[in-house]
């Protein structure tokens, strides 16, 4: 009992985020479905969708950018903690005290010092600071949005920042230039400190850059128009938008990185551009996925159209039934005298469980260490197209491929 109300006590009194205590306090707004979204990283799981593309944008910066000895420039930050201070989210990138974004209903915290990241930009500052020019970050961010085909409250972005060295920029320029206006004229197109010059050079690069990225990953041409924008962080402002399904989707934004963030971090005699962009935004016109909310299936009918395909490799994903698998595991030792080839046991799968079978797949092989008998393990995933499965006549199909295999193979059931 008395365990029972310490237990309660502390559930009222902290919040366990990626199983580490917070203290709650009248900002506490995250819930436990938002909670245990934490630490999933798609973007990282091997095989899937986000996890292939973020590679795709990778081998761009890779490729696009590099060194005096042809090595990459830009760094990849792939791990980065996705709770953040509210300085880092907000106050470090120059977002007004009554900016609505900063509101408990558009963004998740934990208490008042700290949130889940609602920009991947929220480490910007922080790697300037160490002195990095060229980076992007990839990570998962936490907003509370609408939930539609393209919007769910947690998704990933990659931004990426820029900052130009003076040589790189007179290179561009192809003579001497001044990145500072002595006038500080300011106006839409630039930020007062920042030379008309090197403002239109940066705004160029950048809007290229972007551009070149997007045909490299998509492998062909791909309709998009550019709109103006505004960010507290960048000026100018940009948001780049892709046609795909019918309609124009967002899938960046990006500016010239505001002055006074640079002089923060240590960076005031530069000029730079950054960006942020919709993983998600992106991979769905890419790989055909029509829905947002598909990259959250566990569903092995899912993930494993994305096994597999080579590096350069483009899938188109096929839409997976929406009634429930079932899955049936099958042991059996080879037989001894015939010879056995997995693509046997296929064939009569399909031959008897017809439709209702999804996927076969290899999942275990063993030999025992006296007889040198091998056994193989093969999983059965059950479907129907246009019905729920019961587990009784899934296990009767199942039977029957075990009596056939039996019969016609010559395998011997575990
Ligand atoms: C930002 O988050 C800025 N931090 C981007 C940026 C970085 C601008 C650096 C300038 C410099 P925005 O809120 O528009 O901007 O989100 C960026 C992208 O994330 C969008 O263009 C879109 O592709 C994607 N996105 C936004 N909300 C969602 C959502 N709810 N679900 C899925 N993707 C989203
Ligand atoms: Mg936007």
């Amino acid at each position: 009992k008395v365990l029972n109300l310490n237990k309660n006590y502390l559930a009222l009194e902290t919040v366990l985020v990626d199983g580490k205590p917070f203290k709650r306090d009248e900002y506490t707004n995250v819930t436990p479905n938002i909670l245990s979204f934490i630490g999933t990283n798609n973007h990282n799981r091997i095989g899937h969708p986000l996890c292939l593309f973020k590679q795709r944008l990778i081998d761009f910066f890779y490729g696009h950018f590099k060194g005096r000895t042809g090595n990459p420039i830009f760094s990849i930050y792939d791990k980065i903690n996705p709770v953040v201070t509210i300085n880092e989210n907000f106050d470090s990138l120059l977002v007004p005290k009554n900016h609505p974004s900063r509101n408990k209903t558009d963004s998740y915290y934990i208490n008042k010092t700290y949130m889940l990241r609602a920009h991947a930009t929220a480490h910007q500052s922080e790697l300037i600071k160490m002195g990095l020019d060229n980076f992007v970050i990839f990570g998962d961010v936490y907003r509370r949005d609408e939930i539609d085909s393209t919007h769910y409250p947690v998704f990933h972005q990659a931004d990426g920042v820029h900052i130009f060295t003076p040589n790189e920029l007179e290179l561009i320029h192809g003579s001497n230039i001044n990145i500072f206006d002595p006038n500080q004229y300011i106006s839409n197109e630039k930020q007062g400190v920042y030379s008309k010059e090197a403002n239109e050079i940066v705004t160029n690069h950048l809007k290229n850059t972007l551009v070149s990225m997007i045909k490299q990953v998509f492998d062909e041409d791909i309709e998009y128009r550019w709109l103006t924008e505004y960010f507290p962080f960048t000026h100018p402002s940009f948001e780049l938008e892709i046609y795909y399904n019918g309609q124009w989707i967002e899938a960046l934004g990006c500016g010239v990185i505001q002055h006074e963030i640079l002089k923060n971090s240590g960076a005031g005699n530069r000029i730079g551009w950054a960006f942020g962009l919709g993983l998600e935004r992106l991979a769905m016109p890419f790989y055909s996925i029509p829905d947002i909310r598909i990259f959250w299936s566990n569903d092995s009918g899912f993930l494993n159209q994305f096994e597999n395909i080579p590096k350069d490799g483009r899938i188109k994903y096929k839409p997976v039934s929406i009634y429930p698998q079932c899955i049936n595991d099958i042991s059996f030792w080879l037989p001894e005298e015939k010879p056995y080839c997995s693509n046997d046991f296929y064939e009569l799968v399909r031959e008897y469980g017809g439709h209702l079978v999804e996927q076969v797949k290899l999942i275990d092989e063993f030999q025992h260490p006296k007889t040198k008998n091998v056994s193989h393990c093969y999983r059965i995933v059950y479907r129907h197209l246009e019905r729920t499965l019961n587990q009784e006549e899934v296990n009767e199909v199942h039977k029957l491929i075990e009596t056939n295999a039996t019969k016609i193979l010559g395998i011997k059931i575990r």
